[in-house]
């Protein structure tokens, strides 16, 4: 399933043409990179089941499941100078994917932007617990980008996350020829004005079909309530390093022998990410 409007679903075939489906049910748990057979009803189709998954890279929020895509190789999360990224939202992009066993790099774009040093900075934590982060310009240095970016999409299918205005729609159409084409196909409406992302949608980018950048709606909330909290520690690189404890339930948050709070008072962990592991814990285990 290549992307999905309301209740139409734009499926692939095996020889790259691309036909409307719907499903049967009301509610279908159809996501962008699922594999699914179908059958041909009219000039258009049905989607009759989904195939096992791979991986599916979700969210939760209080209320509802948000799934992002399924059967996805890596997670290129977009953040830029310009929109300031929250650094709370990048945490939680980098859990949801650890959790489902997906890599995931960082791009910082908008490199040309006042500010860019400080934004930077923002990222040293992550560096420092091996998080690859490129820092770009997509606009206006285009073919750096793509000869950074090329070798680490290759024969992979991508799945490009990351706040409203930070770049992501630039990325898939410096690498996707023909993207904006696409688009126009699908629906008039997203092309019109300025490029925002409504559905997430897939594009490959090669005849070939190896390699693919899944391009995605800015989002606003990205809830983890499908992580248990005793597991939390384990999904951010840079506690799980420090969480040799007292006590082996220890939730790092007032115990005494707590390594994980001394690694912060010894700035081995940021303020910033025990912060957040704090703030976290406290959605997953209230009281
Ligand atoms: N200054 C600067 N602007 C950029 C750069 N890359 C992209 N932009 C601009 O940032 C704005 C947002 O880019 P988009 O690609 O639409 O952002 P997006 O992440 O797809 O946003 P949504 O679809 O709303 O989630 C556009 O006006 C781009 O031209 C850059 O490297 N430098
Ligand atoms: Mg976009
Ligand atoms: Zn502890």
């Amino acid at each position: 399933m290549v992307t999905g409007h309301g209740r139409h679903y734009v499926v692939e075939a095996g020889d790259g043409s691309r036909i409307t489906c719907h499903t049967r049910g009301k509610k279908s748990d159809c996501v962008v990179g699922d594999l699914v057979r179908w059958r041909a009803s009219g000039d258009e189709g049905v989607i009759e089941s989904v195939e096992p998954r791979r991986n599916l890279l979700h969210r939760q929020d209080e209320w509802k499941t948000k799934s992002f895509a399924a059967n996805i190789d890596q997670l290129l999360v977009v953040v830029a100078v310009e929109p300031v990224f929250s650094e709370s939202q990048l945490a939680r992009a980098l859990i949801a994917a650890e959790r489902a066993g997906i890599p995931s790099r960082v791009i910082l774009n908008k490199r040309d932007l006042p500010g860019f040093e400080a934004q930077r900075r923002r990222l040293d934590p992550y560096v420092a617990m091996g998080v690859e982060v490129l820092e770009l310009t997509l606009k206006h240095a285009p073919d750096e980008a793509r000869a950074r970016l090329a070798p680490l999409l290759d024969g992979r299918a991508t799945f490009v996350l990351g706040p409203s205005g930070a770049g992501k729609s630039t990325l898939v159409n410096l690498l996707v020829p023909g993207a904006r084409a696409t688009t126009a196909e699908i629906s008039h409406a997203m092309n019109t004005g300025r490029h925002t992302t409504t559905t997430t949608e897939w594009y490959w980018l090669d005849a070939a079909r190896s390699s693919a950048l899944i391009d995605s709606p800015g989002f606003q909330e990205f809830g983890l309530r499908h992580i248990d909290p005793q597991e939390l520690a384990g999904l951010m690189p840079d506690i799980r390093a420090h969480a040799d404890c007292r006590f082996y339930n220890c939730t790092h948050l007032h115990e005494p022998g707590c390594g994980v709070r001394a690694a912060v008072e010894a700035g081995a962990i940021s303020e910033s990410r025990y912060r957040i592991y704090r703030e976290i814990r406290a959605e997953l285990a209230p009281g």
